[in-house]
C-alpha cells in the first residue's frame, strides 16, 4: 500500500514545505515549485482576436484557456477570457503573448502582474513613527463617537470612556484603532464637518496621546481629515474611496497609509437595490482606478490598503460572494481590509439583533484571513484577536 493522498497546498509556500519534506534536491525545488501550483486568471472585454492568440498560447504552453462562444464563432467583438495554468505554464504563455499582435502584450502585461501580486506575501505598513508588518493578521479596533452608530452609537458620548474604550481595545490586541464621528450605516445622515470635528477632536487627542499604536480616523471630508492628521491620526479610512482629489493631496502630502473602500451610492439610499454586472470583478475593477488614481496624485502605492466595503450598496448575497471570493481582490497587490463586525448581513443570516451577531462575525473574519485578509475592522477585538491567532496559526502565517 502505497497510502496515497491528495494534497492541499495552496500557497508556494505550502508547496516548498511539501518539496523540501520529500527531500527534493535544492536546484529541483524552484522547477517543481513552478509546476505544484494552479492559478485560474479571468480577464474581461477581450476582442475575439486576443482571445483566440490566448486561446492557441496558453494550449500550447500546456495549460489551457476558456473563449466565449461567439469569439471563436466571430458574432461577438469582446468577451471574458479565464485561463487556467501552473506558473509553469503562465511563464511560457507570456514569453509567447509579449510578441504577438494587436494588444497581446498589454493583456499579457496584466496577466503577469495581477499573478505577482496574488502571489506576494510580505506587506508592512509604514507610520511616520511606526512599521506595523501585516505577515499576521491584524485587528483594527473600531470606535465610534456618534450618537448613532448601528453597532455602538452613543456609547461613548463621555470622552473620557471613549478614550477609555480605545486604551481596551489595544490591550485585547487591536494592532490599530480607527475613530469616525459620522455613521455611514445604511439610510444614515451625513453630518457637516464642523459637526464631526466637534465630536472628534477631544477623543482623537486623548486617544492619539494615550496609546501605542496607530490611530486611523474614519472620515471622508478632507477638512477633517486635516485637522485629525495635524492633531497626531497617521491613517486615513475613507468609505469613499479617495474620491475628492483633495484627500489624495492630503494623503500624498502627510505620506500617510490610507485605506480605500469601495461602495456604491451614498449611506442614505445604498442598500436600495445594488446591482452589479459581477460584484467581485466591478469591485477589483473599481479598486483598481482608485489606486491608479491615487498613484497618480502622489501617494506612495505601498501606503494603500484596499477594502470591499462589505455592506456598502450590498444584498446579502453579494457579502457572501465577496468573502468567498476575497482572494481575487490579492490581484491588486495591496494590503486587503475587511469590516464584518455585526453588520447585516450576519443578522439576516442567523436572525440575530446586533448584539448576538458576535459568533457569525468571527467566522466571516476567520475565513477572510484564509481568503487573504490583512486587516480585520472589529468591535470586538479581544474575540476577534483571538479567533485570528488560531487561524493565523493554522495557516502558517507569521511563522516564515
Ligand atoms: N464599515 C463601517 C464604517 N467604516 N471602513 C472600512 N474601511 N470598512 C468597513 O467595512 C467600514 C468602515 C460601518 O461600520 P460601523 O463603523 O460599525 O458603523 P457606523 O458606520 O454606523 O458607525
Amino acid at each position: 500500500m502505497f497510502n496515497a493522498h491528495v494534497l492541499e497546498l495552496p500557497e508556494a509556500r505550502d508547496v516548498n514545505q511539501a518539496l523540501q519534506a520529500v527531500g527534493v534536491q535544492t536546484q529541483g525545488q524552484p522547477i517543481l515549485r513552478r509546476k505544484g501550483l494552479f492559478r485560474i486568471v479571468r480577464l474581461q472585454g477581450v476582442g475575439y482576436r486576443e482571445a483566440l492568440i490566448a486561446k492557441q498560447e496558453m494550449l500550447g504552453a500546456g495549460g489551457d484557456a476558456a473563449t466565449p462562444k461567439g469569439t471563436v464563432e466571430f458574432t461577438s467583438d469582446e468577451g471574458d477570457v479565464i485561463l487556467l495554468g501552473t506558473p509553469q505554464h503562465f511563464k511560457r504563455f507570456l514569453s509567447k503573448m509579449k510578441h504577438q499582435p494587436f494588444r497581446s502584450a498589454t493583456l499579457a502585461a496584466e496577466v503577469e502582474e495581477a499573478l505577482t501580486h496574488y502571489d506576494r506575501e510580505a506587506y508592512v505598513l509604514r507610520f511616520p513613527e511606526a512599521e506595523l508588518p501585516l505577515s499576521r493578521t491584524v485587528v483594527m479596533g473600531i470606535l465610534n463617537v456618534t450618537p448613532d452608530s448601528f453597532a455602538d452609537g452613543g456609547e461613548y458620548d463621555e470622552p473620557q470612556a471613549a478614550i477609555d474604550r480605545a486604551r481596551a481595545m489595544v490591550e485585547e490586541g487591536a494592532g490599530l484603532v480607527d475613530v469616525g464621528a459620522e455613521s455611514t450605516r445604511p439610510g444614515s445622515d451625513p453630518v457637516s464637518a464642523a459637526e464631526e470635528w466637534k465630536r472628534l477632536e477631544p477623543v482623537l487627542a486623548g486617544v492619539v496621546d494615550q496609546v501605542d499604536v496607530p490611530v486611523s480616523v474614519d472620515t471622508y471630508k478632507p477638512e477633517t481629515a486635516a485637522k485629525a492628521l495635524d492633531l497626531g491620526a497617521t491613517m486615513v479610512n475613507d468609505v469613499t474611496g479617495l474620491r475628492d482629489p483633495k484627500m489624495i493631496g492630503l494623503v500624498a502630502q502627510h505620506d500617510v497609509p490610507a485605506v480605500l473602500m469601495h461602495m456604491l451610492g451614498e449611506p442614505k439610499t445604498m442598500q436600495k437595490k445594488p446591482e452589479y454586472d459581477d460584484v467581485v470583478a466591478d469591485i477589483v475593477r473599481f479598486l483598481r482606478a482608485r489606486v491608479a488614481d491615487a498613484m497618480e496624485g502622489g501617494v506612495d502605492p505601498e501606503k494603500l490598503v484596499v477594502d470591499p466595503g462589505v455592506g456598502f450598496g450590498k444584498t446579502a448575497e453579494h457579502n457572501l460572494q465577496i468573502l468567498r471570493q476575497l482572494g481575487a481582490f490579492r490581484s491588486l497587490g495591496r494590503p486587503i481590509l475587511v469590516g464584518v463586525s455585526r453588520k447585516t448581513f450576519l443578522g439576516r443570516l442567523l436572525d440575530a439583533e446586533v448584539e448576538e451577531r458576535l459568533e457569525g462575525g468571527l467566522a466571516a473574519a476567520v475565513l477572510a484571513a484564509h481568503h487573504g485578509a490583512h486587516i480585520l475592522r472589529t468591535h470586538d477585538v479581544k474575540e476577534t484577536v483571538r479567533a485570528l491567532a488560531v487561524a493565523d496559526a493554522i495557516l502558517g502565517r507569521g511563522s516564515t
